[in-house]
């Protein structure tokens, strides 16, 4: 029978990549997201190309009552969920602590900490209760070092980054994975998100090197995802061969 995986934040970069990636390994996908019309588009488009089935959910990470409501009543045959990607996720700022907007830290600290939790304690219920799963949390290597102006950010991978390692102990021996992916520079509507519509600002960033590009990711998860069931894969950093840390690219 074919398998289910659950992916958040698939309405753009990272997360459509990996759903893409998945139906044409012939997973079935569960795909969420606020964007009801980039949810729906890539539903019609996994299921058309793909001859897979997608459930499209659009809610808010932030939100534990949506969460819970819409992942804690999965239709019967969508509730044997093996494949848990925490992907969706955010940068909203570049500030200086003292310069900082509280309402940035809010989004950032709600959706990358307190959304990955709420999603994961739904999801982890469901894979205690059907005997096993794999939950692959999105880091990055602003989990992994900080960088001026990055702080919240920054803190918010940290937080992933321990909360991987904390959910492996919690979890492994109900049979689930628990694994870790993190990304240099990827070249996504992050950017755009964290400039807050500044496109040019956000193009800036990716010019003058080779950036990683969503499907590069996701075929480092499918390796995860792949690995023999006797191996988890704990922690992964990917980054482009320009980069060599998070404040080190080699730009021409
Ligand atoms: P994108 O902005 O392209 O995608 C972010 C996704 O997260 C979107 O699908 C968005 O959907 C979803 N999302 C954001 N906030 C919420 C929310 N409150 N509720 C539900 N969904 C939400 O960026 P990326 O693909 O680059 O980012 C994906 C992940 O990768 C993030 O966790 C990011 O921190 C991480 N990452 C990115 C790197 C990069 O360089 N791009 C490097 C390292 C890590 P919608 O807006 O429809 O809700
Ligand atoms: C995204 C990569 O270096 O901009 O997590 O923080 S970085």
């Amino acid at each position: 029978m074919s398998k289910i995986a659950l992916v958040t934040g698939a309405s753009s970069g990272i997360g459509r990549a990996i759903s893409i990636t998945l139906a044409k390994e012939g997973y079935n996908l569960i795909i969420t997201g606020r964007r009801v019309a980039l949810v729906t588009e890539l539903a019609k488009l996994l299921e058309s190309n793909y001859k897979v089935r997608v459930l499209p959910l659009c809610f808010d990470v932030r939100d534990q009552l949506q969460v819970e409501h819409y992942l804690g009543n999965l239709p019967e045959s969508w509730k044997e969920v093996d494949v848990l990607i925490n992907n969706a996720g955010l940068a909203v700022g570049l500030n200086t602590i003292d310069q900082g907007i509280v309402d940035d830290w809010e989004r950032m600290i709600d959706t990358n900490i307190k959304g990955l939790l709420y999603v994961s304690r739904v999801i982890s219920n469901i894979m205690i209760n059907r005997g096993g799963g794999h939950i692959i949390n999105i880091g990055s290597i602003a989990g992994k070092s900080v960088y001026p102006n990055g702080n919240v950010y920054c803190a918010t991978k940290h937080a992933v980054d321990a909360l991987s390692r904390a959910m492996m102990m919690d979890l492994f021996t109900h049979n689930i994975k628990v694994s870790q992916l993190c990304p240099g520079a990827v070249e996504t509507e992050f950017s755009q998100v964290r400039f807050k519509g500044d496109n040019e600002r956000a193009a800036n960033v990716y010019k003058g090197f080779k950036p990683l590009s969503a499907e590069d990711v996701a075929e480092v998860i499918m390796f995860i995802i792949n690995a023999p069931a006797h191996v988890n894969i704990a922690d992964i950093v990917v980054m482009p061969a320009a980069q060599a840390s998070a404040t080190m690219i080699d730009k021409k």
